[in-house]
């Protein structure tokens, strides 16, 4: 048995914890009812998926890392100028040893994808064009938002080295989930094309 974690007193395997997310999101969805949209956030391991969510969620940072496994599912809520927006944010695991059912199982019904790489590790961008084709392979048409995270980072890519949003006809943002550089960013974005409300702001 590939035992994963501990939930409840209970050790429980990537397929219960599959199983759980699934049972969480039906019970959550009735799509798009109370303004809620899935979104799905994806990219190489290490590249700081799980540390944006994290940052929303907690306003900390957290230097160490831990691997997502298969994926978590987490409730982002923003305040707009319009109704409140919920984002029910779907975190899947870069490493493909930990990817459980990866894009093809937890993309269903995504409304909007956020591809993510490391500006320190340029393998990680030319990946990224992969998770974007990856996307569009089960999820269709969908708004895709490429973000270059670790921007505090002195290191970092250049930014004319940086086409991946013309080559693909997505949208970008350098963020830091460090330093909250753009941290908004992605989700602004979303929220705007999502809802068609050109002037929404969080607030
Ligand atoms: N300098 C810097 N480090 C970051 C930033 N964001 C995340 N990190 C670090 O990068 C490492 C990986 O972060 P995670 O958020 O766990 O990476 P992940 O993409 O979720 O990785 P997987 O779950 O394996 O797919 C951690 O040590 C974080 O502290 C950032 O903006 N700047
Ligand atoms: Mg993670």
């Amino acid at each position: 048995m590939n035992k994963i974690g501990i939930q409840s007193k209970r050790i429980i395997t990537v397929k219960q914890k599959n199983d759980i997310m699934y049972w969480q999101y039906f019970k959550l969805s009735n799509l798009h009812m109370n303004n809620q949209y899935k979104i799905l956030l994806v990219g190489d391991k290490n590249v700081g998926k799980s540390s944006l969510i994290h940052r929303h969620l907690t306003g900390h940072f957290n230097e160490d890392y831990t691997p997502t496994l298969g994926v978590d599912l987490d409730p982002l809520t923003f305040s707009t100028n319009y109704d409140p927006i919920t984002f029910n944010v779907w975190d899947c695991a870069g490493n493909p040893d930990y990817e459980g059912l990866g894009i093809q199982g937890y993309g269903i019904q995504t409304d909007a994808a956020i591809v993510m790489f490391d500006l320190t590790l340029v393998p990680t961008y030319h990946n990224a064009y992969d998770w974007i084709e990856n996307v569009r392979d089960v999820c269709g048409d969908i708004p895709i938002i490429v973000c270059g995270n670790k921007f505090d980072c002195p290191n970092k890519m250049k930014s004319k080295n940086i086409t991946i949003h013309e080559d693909e006809g997505t949208r970008y943002y350098d963020i830091s989930s460090r330093s909250n550089y753009n941290f908004e960013k992605p989700f602004l974005d979303i929220a705007r094309q999502l809802t068609g409300h050109d002037d929404l702001v969080f607030v």
